[in-house]
């Protein structure tokens, strides 16, 4: 069994990779991926072995042409008692001074995977990846696993067991990036400030009133409400989705966002017969001529 509110018969599992830490599955009848947290025996917390498979998961993701929607969820529930988790962040047994350790793991005896934090590193591709990312959370969204859901476009919460609380100023191990300025924007300051400063337990319903949930869902119709909103995604225009995810990014990303954004105009334009004459004249070898093209529209 993969998760207890996992539908078998709507996945399949993407052949030709091991992942041990996470499971990656397609929709069969649309084009949605589901990437899960397979650690419910500690909240599905991560260790550099399950970033680095979520890492994976994503790349592979973004060459999936046919896929316009991404779910991110955590399997469960825990065989120890039976409670759900989206994420846990950081796995705190095995911080150590510069970082997670890949203790217990055949990947240690790389000195190169050594003390790393590339969680941060996935929240990149989530920002940048160029489709709608569903955070889809059954249970505990805490620390860095928090911080996930905030980086995500969408997030839709079970009714009865998801719980959003901030722990990384209790661990010492904090995201003073997009885990907590990102949320701010999202639902303002104070809020933002209460929730790392004050670390309360909000439910779904609170956390829906406080805007940085989108639906709260019965627990049971999670993950096939998520897919109902795979579906609907995956009708749209892809190109109309990116430019408009990547604008809503903009204001957030300074420069990086400005690159990302302008590399996509300068994709489109290079469909415009203007680009192509700037092109062909001079692989002709011939001068310039833009004069049938107006300086305003
Ligand atoms: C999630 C909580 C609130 C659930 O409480 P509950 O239901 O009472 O369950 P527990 O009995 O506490 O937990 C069940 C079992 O799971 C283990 N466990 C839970 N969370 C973790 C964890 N994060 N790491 C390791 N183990 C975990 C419990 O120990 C327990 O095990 P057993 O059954 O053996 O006793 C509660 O569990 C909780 O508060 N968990 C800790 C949450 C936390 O503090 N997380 C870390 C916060 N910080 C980050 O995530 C940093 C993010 C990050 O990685 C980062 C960000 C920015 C820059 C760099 C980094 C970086 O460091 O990489």
């Amino acid at each position: 069994m993969v998760s207890a509110i996992f539908n078998p018969a709507r996945w399949k599992a993407v052949d030709g990779i091991n992942f041990k830490d996470i499971t990656f599955h397609r929709a069969v009848d649309q084009g949605t991926v589901r990437i899960a947290f397979n650690r419910p025996e500690v909240r599905n917390a991560f260790r550099p072995r399950t970033v680095d498979e979520l890492a994976r998961a994503l790349e592979a993701t973004r060459f999936m042409t046919d896929v316009g929607c991404v779910l991110i969820t955590g399997n469960g529930p825990s065989p120890k008692d039976g409670g759900w988790a989206f994420c846990s962040g950081g796995d705190q047994r095995i911080r150590g001074k510069d970082g997670y350790k890949y203790e217990g793991d055949e990947s240690a005896a790389d000195p190169a995977r050594l003390g790393r934090l590339h969680i941060l590193e996935v929240q990149r591709q989530i920002r940048f990846l160029p489709k709608v990312v569903i955070a889809v959370v059954p249970g505990w969204a805490v620390g860095g696993g928090h911080s996930l859901h905030v980086v995500c476009d969408l997030t839709l919460a079970s009714k009865e067991h998801a719980v959003f609380k901030q722990t990384d100023p209790d661990v010492a191990s904090f995201d003073s990036g997009y885990g907590s300025a990102l949320l701010a924007r999202q639902i303002g300051q104070k809020r933002a400030r209460e929730i790392f400063f004050v670390g309360s337990n909000y439910s779904a319903e609170e956390a829906f009133q406080m805007g940085m949930v989108n639906a709260v869902v019965p627990h049971a119709q999670l993950e096939e409400f998520a897919l109902e909103w795979g579906a609907e995604i995956n009708t749209k225009s892809p190109t109309a989705i990116k430019m408009l995810k990547y604008g809503f990014n903009l204001p957030d990303e300074g420069l990086v966002g400005q690159q990302l954004f302008a590399g996509e105009a300068t994709r489109l334009a290079y469909g415009t017969e203007e680009a192509q004459e700037g092109r062909d004249a001079f692989v002709q070898k011939r001068k310039r001529d833009f004069k049938r093209f107006p300086w305003t529209y």
